[in-house]
């Protein structure tokens, strides 16, 4: 049987409710797979319009096998390339972040204009035509000071991503913040490991000794189910409805995203060892109610994000291997905010950079298990982690569609 239908039989077999079966976390050919059916045609958030404010600034991105660059224009617009140079397919851009008039290749200089197209190649005859040798473009959209880019050639619609998320992410106003911090760790385990273990909080009390003074670990708040019902979540919509902020849960019918506003532990406002702000200057001036907690936002398969009154936190996800993943984490603040004055870094950052730590150690030693031939897929517990659960369960369902259309298309 060819991969794709044992893959098929597999995730279609599967006991519910259970964690998947070895080879989805560890073999070479089912994350090849992974790439070719999620990673490579669909939407990723991939950084921040924010990290490129101005024109001819870009940033590099390794996605799978691609290589691709994300540039602001002269006309101000977030366009995205592959960065492979259409001579003889050197990285035109080859640092990870930059700023220049124009891309120009370092191995012959052909020259490319910052909307991709071709503008100088020394040289090359009098019969060469530039206009066929621009580069080739990658689907890019921004909301909200996000930027989502889609290998893919035919991408899937943007639209109802745009329209879920972007009321919520707005008044954070996050299009103007500014970069305070950033961090890349890798996590030697499979993307869906570090995916399950932070869609759950039930490892929180006994892992994340920092986070837990602020964030709760309630299920309602990190998972899938139940925030509607719970008082204290929803006198918090309640609150931050009336003071203009979208709040509500709201996930998209395919599972793919969601948008909810949770309330941190009482009294608290930000991710700090107590709970007060780590920046002085708040990083919206169109937010005017204080104790917002966090809005959280997750879209698969490369972002959850927390923003708080006084600074926000994005986490971007690229798989690197069958086992190795890397996470980067980027603390955004208001533009206006003075590093040393208004907030340091370390009290910024110390919370998450415990918890990230925590969490890939986590991710490692689950990973370290699974690879015992005893491993088999065990329980989830409904109560605590629905959310792993509901990710499991679009990742099926996902590659099931996937499989199942690229079968139908070829017989
Ligand atoms: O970052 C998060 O959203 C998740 C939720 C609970 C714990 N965790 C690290
Ligand atoms: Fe880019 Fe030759 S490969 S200029
Ligand atoms: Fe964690």
């Amino acid at each position: 049987m060819d991969l794709q239908s044992t893959v098929l039989r597999q995730l279609k077999n599967r006991r519910e409710g259970y964690s998947l079966e070895q080879p989805f976390y560890i073999d070479q050919d089912y994350f090849k797979l992974d790439m070719e059916t999620i990673w490579y045609r669909d939407w990723l958030f991939i950084g921040h319009d924010c990290e490129i404010p101005k024109a001819g600034n870009y940033f590099t991105v390794q996605i799978g096998d691609y290589p691709v660059v994300v540039v602001r224009g002269k006309d101000g617009v977030i366009r995205a390339f592959h960065n492979t140079c259409r001579h003889r397919g050197h990285r035109v851009c080859t640092q990870e972040k930059g700023a220049s008039a124009k891309l120009v290749c370092p191995y012959h200089q052909w020259t490319y204009d910052l909307d991709g197209s071709l503008v100088f190649a020394r040289q090359m005859g009098e019969d060469f035509d530039k206009s066929k040798h621009g580069m080739k473009p990658v689907a890019c959209e921004s909301v909200a000071g996000y930027i989502f880019v889609c290998l893919s050639e035919e991408p899937m619609d943007f639209a109802p991503v745009r329209a879920t998320i972007e009321p919520y992410i707005k008044p954070h106003r996050l299009a103007e913040a500014k970069v305070a911090a950033k961090t890349t760790i890798i996590e030697k385990g499979n993307w869906k490991l570090v995916w399950e273990n932070n869609r759950e909080c039930y490892h929180c009390a006994g892992n994340h000794p920092e986070l837990c003074r602020t964030y709760p670990e309630a299920p309602t708040a990190t998972g899938v189910q139940g925030a509607k019902d719970d008082p204290f979540i929803a006198e918090h919509w309640a609150r931050c409805e009336a003071a203009g902020l979208p709040s509500e849960f709201t996930m998209d019918p395919s599972g793919q995203f969601r948008v909810a506003r949770m309330p941190l532990i009482q009294g608290a406002e930000s991710y700090t060892m107590d709970g007060k702000p780590a920046v002085k200057r708040l990083l919206s001036d169109d937010v005017n109610a204080r104790e917002i907690g966090t809005m959280l936002l997750f879209h698969y398969p490369t972002t959850w994000n927390h923003m708080l009154i006084d600074h926000a936190i994005s986490f971007r996800v690229l798989p690197i291997s069958a086992e190795e993943t890397a996470v980067t984490t980027t603390w955004l603040v208001h533009k206006d905010a003075v590093e040393g004055v208004d907030y340091n870094v370390d009290d910024l950052t110390h919370v998450w950079n415990m918890t990230n730590d925590q969490d890939r150690a986590i991710v490692e030693e689950n990973a370290f298990g699974i690879r015992s031939p005893a491993y088999e897929p065990g329980p989830y517990s409904a109560e605590h982690e629905g959310g792993v659960m509901q990710f499991v369960e679009w990742y099926a369902n996902f590659m099931i569609n996937r499989l199942q259309g690229d079968k139908a298309r070829l017989s």
